[in-house]
């Protein structure tokens, strides 16, 4: 590939003039981002083409996965291909800003959270280190709702994110698939999305499935005045893929969830087969297993091992006896967390409905696991819990075990919770499945893009910038730890990067933030184990001290949140309401001097990130231990040099691992004593007997904050003060670990307060964060699951 200075500016002319009847000088913002992606996809599809022809028969894996989060592409994608210098210097020379032009990309916010956004970091990665690993999900014409707020609540709206234009996919009709539904037949065309490597010429795919109607308009009926009804039947079809679902780590029984599901693991297992049938001559399918290996994210795409059997089997006529030897040596199963509610279960009815045939082979499947059980000389109780159908119901994640290769948990402690808790009966019987792949981001999104002013530096400091490619190298940054003016030079480009973000934040929120405060962060979904309450209520202690005495800590703090609230969870909503209400209070009481600000940012998201990662001193990972599977926002602060003040959590436990506990700040209990507690655990106790933890929870009630007769306030006092409907009072152990939080908490400004001791902490913290990169996780699935060779 070889894109120079005159084949841009052809291209960007070339598109201008065809796309928008203008010169590319008269263009507006908008219009320009869509002429220079369109010269990008123009300039590398030639390469595309024939990388796919080259592909075709090699080996290869899949990551299917119900949701890419793949935010922004246009800065990443320059990166990745080497051109972003250039493309910047075009665009100066043309009076424009890149970031400008950057902005005016809406985000493909295709996922929820980290789930999402893993499979968006994993396909980079693979990319990067010549892996063949394609990508297949649906194409959402909705993406996450957008958040804002009204007098302190969380309202929704739609995210038409590719109304406009979205320049990065290419429609290819000829690759549809007809998918059949029990009671509706419907198209499923494919949306191609180029993945770049980073500058190794590599260029993956990621397919996303539209769901269409076969016949997208009745004339008979329209001509007989029925003019619903001439179209329902677009709009039926057209409804699947309509919306992302909200809910993280939370589940809805939804006959639309289950059909998205369906939908567009057939199209991509159709896909597969179709392909293989084009470039192999092998109609019985013996060497199918040496081309494919599907990873399955989560339990959402876990449908697609009963349809691939079925296709196998009534399709191309294998027996069933060799489909499902097939599909074991295809399929590969991430399990993401250990929430009780998160574990997918359908009722029968639901699967009959979407697929009466794929029932019947889940039904086969069944009686091979209790055949192989009670041959393995497992008893009748141990094998009834296994099962798959149990009480008019399917165990997707007991279906999905059964049937894989391997089985994988997405950090050492969560895999480890599964094999001697969460899933020990299973580990039990197929030990040789469980694996560990801890969870990575890419550095290339997350550190070199995202502040390339602290990417620079390392450059300069290491006197090469092999790092950006080999991320071990980044070790070597260990040698600048004890010298100053390293040490020196480090810490302004931090602050200038708080400078950045105390300037979105005044746009966006209005508040003035002082940029040599504390900044503490807390960004992630919003959900009870995740704990903002705890951060929250931290706050109002905070809060209630400087009433009583303005000097009671010394450095300023600004504590800043994101975080988005699944629409139907009221709980969650309540404590974005709490903190919204903490910040109005708080930063307009003149008492306190400004020592503390809260802001709460709108619409958290992959392209705000980009701006707050790389702003924070203090990353927020406060999980009731045993609760967050993995955790990779961690991680993107981490690389950013953030310390981390967190639970023995998810991968938490690794970065203090990794990093040293010195260079974090470790609180709290840890998952054994948690479940040594459990019993017993009185946290009204804890609150009688503890007047500041008290004060701050009284806070809820005493009209102090207010929620506008929401009754939210009452029922997050009610969460932590009283056991309802077989519910432990505080369920994630907020007033246990408080005192462990609050001590925590003054460790941050004693740390802060020792300029050389703060950077040098937050240097060893990027040091050592080679092996939080997706490249090294990637490089682990390859070799041990995916058995993949680089083509680098
Ligand atoms: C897990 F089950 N995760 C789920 C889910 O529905 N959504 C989701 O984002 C997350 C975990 O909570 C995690 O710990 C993990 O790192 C991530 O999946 C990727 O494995 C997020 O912090």
């Amino acid at each position: 590939m070889d894109i120079t200075k005159d084949k841009l500016l052809e291209k960007l002319e070339f598109f201008s003039n065809f796309k928008f009847n203008k010169n590319y000088n008269d263009l507006t913002k908008e219009e320009k981002f869509v002429a220079i992606t369109d010269s990008i996809m123009a300039l590398t599809s030639k390469d595309w083409t024939d990388q796919l022809g080259k592909k075709a028969r090699q080996r290869k894996a899949y990551y299917f996965s119900a949701e890419f989060l793949i935010g922004r592409s246009l800065g990443n994608n320059l990166l990745n291909l080497g051109i972003y210098d250039l493309v910047n210097s075009i665009l100066e020379e043309k009076g424009d800003r890149i970031k400008d032009i950057e902005n005016e990309e809406e985000d493909a916010a295709l996922g929820n959270g980290g789930l999402g956004r893993l499979a968006a970091c994993f396909l980079e990665s693979a990319a990067s280190q010549g892996f063949n690993l394609d990508g297949y999900g649906i194409r959402y014409s909705e993406g996450l709702f957008k958040q804002f707020f009204k007098d302190g609540f969380q309202a929704e709206e739609g995210d038409d994110w590719s109304s406009f234009y979205n320049p990065w996919s290419k429609r290819i009709v000829s690759d549809e698939k007809i998918i059949k539904f029990k009671n509706q037949t419907v198209k499923a065309c494919p949306y191609d999305m180029p993945i770049f490597g980073y500058k190794n010429g590599q260029i993956n795919r990621l397919r996303l499935w539209q769901a269409e109607a076969v016949n997208e308009f009745d004339f008979n009926r329209f001509n007989n005045f029925d003019y619903d009804g001439a179209v329902r039947e677009k709009n039926e079809a057209e409804d699947l893929t309509r919306v992302l679902y909200p809910n993280d780590e939370r589940r809805e029984g939804k006959l639309l969830r289950i059909k998205q599901q369906y939908f567009f693991v057939s199209a991509s297992l159709q896909d597969i087969v179709s392909n293989y049938k084009k470039n192999f001559d092998d109609k019985e399918f013996k060497h199918f297993h040496e081309y494919v290996s599907i990873q399955l994210n989560d339990t959402h795409p876990v449908i697609g091992i009963p349809e691939l059997i079925r296709i196998l089997l009534d399709e191309e006529k294998i027996s069933f006896e060799d489909s499902f030897n097939i599909a074991r040596k295809i399929f590969n199963f991430t399990n993401h967390t250990i929430l009780r509610e998160a574990m997918e279960v359908w009722s029968v009815d639901l699967i009959d409905e979407t697929s009466p045939r794929v029932l019947e082979i889940i039904q086969m499947i069944e009686q091979r696991l209790v055949e192989e059980l009670y041959n393995k000389g497992f008893k009748e109780e141990e094998i009834n819990f296994l099962r798959i159908v149990k009480d008019d119901s399917i165990h997707m994640a007991n279906l999905a075990i059964f049937v894989s290769n391997k089985v994988n948990g997405v950090a050492e402690l969560h895999t480890n919770i599964l094999k001697n808790e969460t899933l020990k009966d299973w580990y039990g019987a197929y030990p040789y499945k469980f694996t560990n792949k801890t969870n990575g981001v890419t550095q290339r999104r997350w550190l070199i893009y995202s502040n390339m002013e602290l990417s620079d530096f390392i450059d300069r400091k290491l006197g090469s910038n092999e790092w950006r490619e080999d991320f071990s190298k980044i070790k070597e940054l260990e040698k600048f730890a004890e010298d100053e003016p390293s040490i020196r030079e480090f810490l302004e480009i931090r602050k200038k990067k708080k400078i950045e973000l105390t300037e979105i934040i005044k746009e966006t929120t209005g508040i003035d933030v002082d940029p040599n405060s504390i900044f503490d962060v807390q960004v992630k979904r919003l959900h009870e184990y995740k704990r903002q309450l705890l951060n929250a209520l931290h706050i109002v202690y905070l809060y209630h001290r400087l009433k009583e005495d303005k000097n009671f800590i010394s450095e300023k703090r600004t504590f800043i949140f994101g975080a988005k609230a699944a629409p139907a969870y009221f709980r969650a909503k309540a404590v974005i309401k709490f903190i919204n209400e903490i910040a109005r209070v708080i930063n307009n009481d003149k008492d306190i001097d400004g020592k503390i600000k809260v802001v709460f940012l709108e619409n958290f998201r992959v392209s705000l990130g980009e701006k707050i990662y790389p702003a924070c001193d203090f990353s927020e990972q406060i999980s009731t231990a045993g609760k967050e599977a993995s955790g990779t926002g961690n991680m993107k602060f981490m690389m950013n040099g953030a310390i981390t003040i967190g639970t023995y959590d998810g991968a938490n436990v690794e970065i203090f691992e990794k990093a040293g506990e010195e260079n974090n700040i470790r609180f709290g209990k840890t998952v054994e004593e948690l479940m040594e507690i459990k019993p017993n655990y009185d946290p009204y106790k804890i609150y009688q007997e503890d007047i500041y933890i008290k004060n701050a929870l009284d806070s809820l009630m005493s009209g102090e904050f207010k929620d506008n007769e929401s009754y939210m306030f009452l029922d997050i006092y009610n969460s932590l003060l009283k056991s309802e409907g077989g519910d432990r009072a505080d369920r994630y152990f907020v007033l246990e670990d408080f005192e462990s939080y609050r001590k925590a908490q003054e460790k941050i400004s004693e740390v802060y307060k020792d300029e050389m001791r703060f950077g040098k902490m937050c240097l060893l913290n990027i040091a050592n964060s080679a092996y939080f990169s997706s490249d090294r996780t990637i490089r682990e699935y390859a070799e041990e699951i995916w058995k993949l060779e680089s083509h680098n």
